[in-house]
This record gives C-alpha cells, sequence and structure tokens, in this order.
C-alpha cells in the first residue's frame, strides 16, 4: 500500500515538476521550430505512457494486495491484450521517430539561396572562414597547418585566395539569410552548439560535416563546444553574432582575405626599436623585466602571445578592472602604440633581443607542485614552454614572482573576465582551481625547475 501511495505521488509530482520547472528551451532564434515541435511530441508520447504505466502499476499493487485464501492467477498468453498493446506500442515508436527523421532529413538538405561558412575546432578554440567573393571555399590541407598558416590553406589553389579568414572565436551573420555551416576540427571530436538555434553537430577529424540554419533574431548568441568529455572543451567557447547586412558586411570586411595574409610587410625593426624605447624603462633594456616595477619579462613569449596582449590593453580586454593597479599602468603604455603595424614591428624588435634567464623568488613543494602541473601541461606543455596551437604562451622560465601573480589575477577575476577575452577566460577556469595560495607557491615552485629554453620564434614553430 505504501509503494503504491509512493508511486502515485512520484507520477503526480513528476509531472507538476514539469509544468512548473523553469528549465526549459532558451527562446528560439532560428527556423527550426520543428526540432522543439518534435522535442515535444515525444515528451507527449513518452509522459503519456511514463503516467499510464506508473498509474496502472500502483492500481495493480492496491487491487491485487494480499488478502487471506486468495490465489494469484496464471495467465501466460492472452491474444487480445497482446494484439493492443503491440499495436498502441507500434504507434508510440512511430510517433517518437518518424518525426525525427523528417527533421534530420531538413536540417541536412541545404536551400540552394543558403550562404556558406566554415567552422574549425582545435583544442579549446574556435575559428571561421568565409568564402570570399567568388561564393568557394579553397583547398585546405591538415598538413599544410602551421603557425604561418593556421587555416592549413593551399597556397596553390587561387579559389582560396579572396578565402576571409577570422581566427577569432566570434563570427557574424546576416539575419534571415539561410547559412549552411560547414565543420572541420583540426585534432579531437568537437561539438558545434547553439542553443537558441537547436541545432548542433559534431566536428569529426578527416572530415567536413554540415547543416543549415536561418537566423531569425538579431543578437549574440554563445558557441558553445558540447564535447563534454576532454579536459578543456567547456572552457571552449565562442560566439555567434546575428546583425543586418550592413553591419555583417562591415564586420567581413575588417577581416583580411588569405591573399592579404600572406602579402603581409615584413615588420620594420628599426621602427620597433624606437618604439620600444619608453618600454624599457620599466620592462628593461633587453626586455628581461624588473621585480621592483612589477613589469615583467617579455623575452620567450610568443610573438601572436605578445600581439594579442598589447591589443587586449588597448581596447580594454585587460588591465580595466579597477583592483588590477599594475595592469591599467600598463594599459597606459599600450596606447603609445599608435596602430597595428606599430605593435608587430615593437614585438618583433622584442623577438630579437636575448631570452636571459629569469627571476626565482618563489620555493614551495615542487612534488605537490608537479601534481598541480599536469592539468596545466595540457596546454603550456610538460616542460612549460608553451603550446601555440593552444593559444597557451610559455609558462616556465618567466619571472616567478609575475606568474603567481597573474594566476591570483586570473583566479580572482582581474584578469580574463571580459567577454572578450576567450583565452583569458579559458585560463581563469583553470585558475579557479587554485584555491589557496600555497598551491600557486608549490606550482611556481615546480615550473622555476622546469627548463628555461627560448621558445620557438613564430616562423618556426613546429606545425600540427
Ligand atoms: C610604467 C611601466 C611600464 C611600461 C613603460 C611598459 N609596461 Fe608593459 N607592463 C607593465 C606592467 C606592470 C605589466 C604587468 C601587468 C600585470 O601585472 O597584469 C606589464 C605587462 C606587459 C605585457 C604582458 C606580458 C605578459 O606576459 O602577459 C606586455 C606584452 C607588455 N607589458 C608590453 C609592453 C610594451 C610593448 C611596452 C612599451 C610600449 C610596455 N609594456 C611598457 C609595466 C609597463
Ligand atoms: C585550457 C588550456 C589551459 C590550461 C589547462 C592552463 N592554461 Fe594557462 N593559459 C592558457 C591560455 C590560452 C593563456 C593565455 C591567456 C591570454 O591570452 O590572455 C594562458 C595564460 C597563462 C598565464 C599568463 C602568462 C603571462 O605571460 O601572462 C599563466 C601564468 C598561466 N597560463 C599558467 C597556467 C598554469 C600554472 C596552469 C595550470 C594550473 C595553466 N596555466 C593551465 C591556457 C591554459
Ligand atoms: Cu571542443
Amino acid at each position: 500500500m505504501v509503494i503504491a501511495v509512493v508511486v502515485i505521488l512520484l507520477v503526480v509530482g513528476s509531472v507538476v515538476f514539469h509544468i512548473l520547472s523553469p528549465w526549459w528551451f532558451t527562446p528560439i532564434a532560428s527556423n527550426w521550430q520543428s526540432v522543439d515541435d518534435t522535442v515535444n511530441m515525444t515528451i507527449w508520447v513518452t509522459g503519456c505512457v511514463f503516467v499510464a504505466v506508473n498509474l496502472f502499476l500502483a492500481w495493480c499493487i492496491i487491487k491485487f494486495r494480499h488478502k487471506e485464501g486468495r490465489k494469484a492467477e496464471y495467465e501466460p498468453e492472452n491474444k487480445k491484450l497482446e494484439i493492443w498493446l503491440v499495436s498502441i506500442s507500434a504507434v508510440g515508436i512511430a510517433a517518437l521517430l518518424a518525426p525525427g527523421l523528417i527533421v534530420w532529413g531538413d536540417i541536412v538538405t541545404v536551400p540552394e539561396d543558403a550562404m556558406e561558412v566554415e567552422t574549425i575546432g582545435q583544442q579549446w578554440h574556435w575559428s571561421h572562414r568565409y568564402p570570399g567573393k567568388d561564393g568557394k571555399f579553397g583547398d585546405v590541407d591538415q598538413s599544410l597547418i602551421s603557425v604561418a598558416n593556421p587555416f592549413g590553406m593551399d597556397p596553390d589553389d587561387p579559389t582560396g585566395m579572396d578565402d576571409i579568414l577570422v581566427s577569432s572565436p566570434e563570427m557574424h551573420l546576416p539575419v534571415n539569410q539561410p547559412v549552411k555551416v560547414l565543420l572541420r576540427s583540426k585534432d579531437v571530436l568537437h561539438n558545434f552548439a547553439v542553443p537558441q538555434f537547436r541545432v548542433k553537430m559534431d566536428l569529426v577529424p578527416g572530415m567536413v560535416t554540415f547543416f543549415w540554419f536561418e537566423p531569425t533574431v538579431e543578437g549574440t548568441y554563445d558557441l558553445l563546444c558540447e564535447e563534454l568529455c576532454g579536459i578543456a572543451h567547456h572552457a571552449m567557447k565562442g560566439s555567434v553574432v546575428v546583425e543586418s547586412r550592413d553591419a555583417y558586411e562591415q564586420w567581413l570586411g575588417s577581416h583580411p582575405t588569405y591573399a592579404d595574409t600572406l602579402n603581409m610587410p615584413e615588420p620594420d625593426l628599426q621602427a620597433g626599436r624606437a618604439s620600444y624605447a619608453p618600454c624599457s624603462g620599466c620592462h628593461g633594456q633587453n626586455g628581461e623585466g624588473n621585480l621592483a616595477l612589477n613589469a615583467p619579462k617579455l623575452t620567450g613569449l610568443d610573438t601572436a602571445y605578445l600581439v594579442r596582449q598589447v591589443k587586449n590593453f588597448q581596447q580594454g580586454i585587460r588591465g580595466t578592472d579597477p583592483a588590477d593597479t599594475l595592469g591599467m599602468q600598463m594599459r597606459g603604455m599600450a596606447s603609445t602604440l599608435s596602430d597595428d603595424a606599430a605593435i608587430d614591428n615593437v614585438v618583433a624588435y622584442i623577438g630579437t633581443l636575448p631570452d636571459l634567464p629569469a627571476a626565482k623568488t618563489i620555493t614551495g613543494d615542487v612534488e605537490h607542485g608537479e601534481e598541480l602541473y599536469e592539468t596545466c601541461s595540457y596546454c603550456h606543455g610538460k616542460d612549460g614552454r608553451g603550446i601555440w596551437a593552444m593559444n597557451a604562451p610559455r609558462a616556465a622560465g618567466m619571472d616567478d614572482w609575475y606568474t603567481a601573480a597573474q594566476l591570483k589575477s586570473f583566479r580572482d577575476g582581474l584578469r580574463g573576465a571580459h567577454p572578450q577575452d576567450p583565452y583569458g577566460q579559458q585560463m581563469a577556469q583553470i585558475a579557479r582551481m587554485l584555491n589557496e595560495d600555497q598551491e600557486i607557491n608549490d606550482l611556481v615552485a615546480y615550473m622555476n625547475t622546469l627548463g628555461s629554453t627560448r621558445v620557438a620564434s613564430l616562423d618556426s614553430a613546429e606545425s600540427h
């Protein structure tokens, strides 16, 4: 009897919870209402069966409960009942499967007027490619991927020259325009998911998968990697900005074509040296860092990282938190570099400076630090030299006091909290595992034991 009551309460509770639950679909922003309809239909079918079966169970427990002198009947076969049960199940299962098959067919049947965009996944980063004026993508090859050619473009294919390469994880799309999304992975399985669009698809190494949709509501949506196993897919965030066609065209025009990236001017080292003069007041004549001024060593960091940091300072992505006084100080200095060319030049000049040994000021439990470093090694490398493909800079052999300070900044939300800072956000998520300052000291003490060889320069870093 008690069991019957519990079963009935479970049924009532589940239905009430379902109706009152705030966890339901996010507002839809695409043409795929049919996906919602399919999910709703599934919930109706499974919900009705759940209610019916459990109420029947409760009824049986009450009706056929133990009574003195009553004997169980044995009825191995009942044709009429079986025909009923099989027919109802057949209809139910067809209702569960058929709409899904039809909707799935629609999702991979791309309309003629769809524009194309390619999204590339890699450990822990998204980038995007647009086909350019000719509307055709150029050939790519995994074996051509390198620091200088992160998209693996084939330089011998003329159709690729006007392809537009967007190396940031933010992609833009014009509203009310069907789009075919082609998905490519550089390394492992990833999963492209934007909840508001109701479509998601795996990126499978070695093949190109695709689906189509039409964004119907302007706005900025989170692009998530829903490949949930693995060390940092959860930290692999991007965004999709849906906007008017004009705004979209303008955004697209601000990105280089593949041909542009081939014709980048060589950095001007003379100009870079001149721009570096004011920097040397804090960072040192040789970029070796200066503990007294809290200015870190700059040599040994890869070009892409240095350029990104200076731009982050300039654009208020780093060094804006009122509690980040040192970052704010650097922010003022970054604005002395007038344009992208000036940044390239000064960073190229820093690349020519000798990589002097860094300060070692912190001690701690090296063995404990080694355990903690295990996680870090996935992105920064076992030797701490940094892994360009993961956007993770050299972390060992840099000023240890600075490393410790940055880990605290990331952990406490002074760095890596800005929505436009996907790499900082990644690092901040990881830094939150370091609850105690002692853990940071242990970690840094271990990192001090790692070799401090200079990271391969931008052009000669190994390709992946
Ligand atoms: C007034 C002193 C000062 C001057 C001058 C200065 N910086 Fe800095 N810089 C700092 C400080 C302090 C930090 C550390 C910020 C923090 O702790 O977050 C820093 C950080 C940086 C970083 C980040 C390093 C990393 O590992 O993330 C870069 C890159 C940088 N500076 C480049 C430059 C360049 C290029 C110039 C010259 C245009 C320059 N700095 C001039 C004080 C200075
Ligand atoms: C998921 C990949 C990932 C993991 C794991 C990771 N990092 Fe990072 N880390 C990054 C990225 C990306 C950046 C660059 C952030 C930026 O561009 O602002 C970074 C930046 C840093 C910096 C700043 C360097 C500088 O010059 O300012 C330090 C220090 C650092 N990481 C240390 C660590 C330590 C220690 C661990 C382990 C507890 C760790 N990281 C784990 C990805 C990672
Ligand atoms: Cu992923």
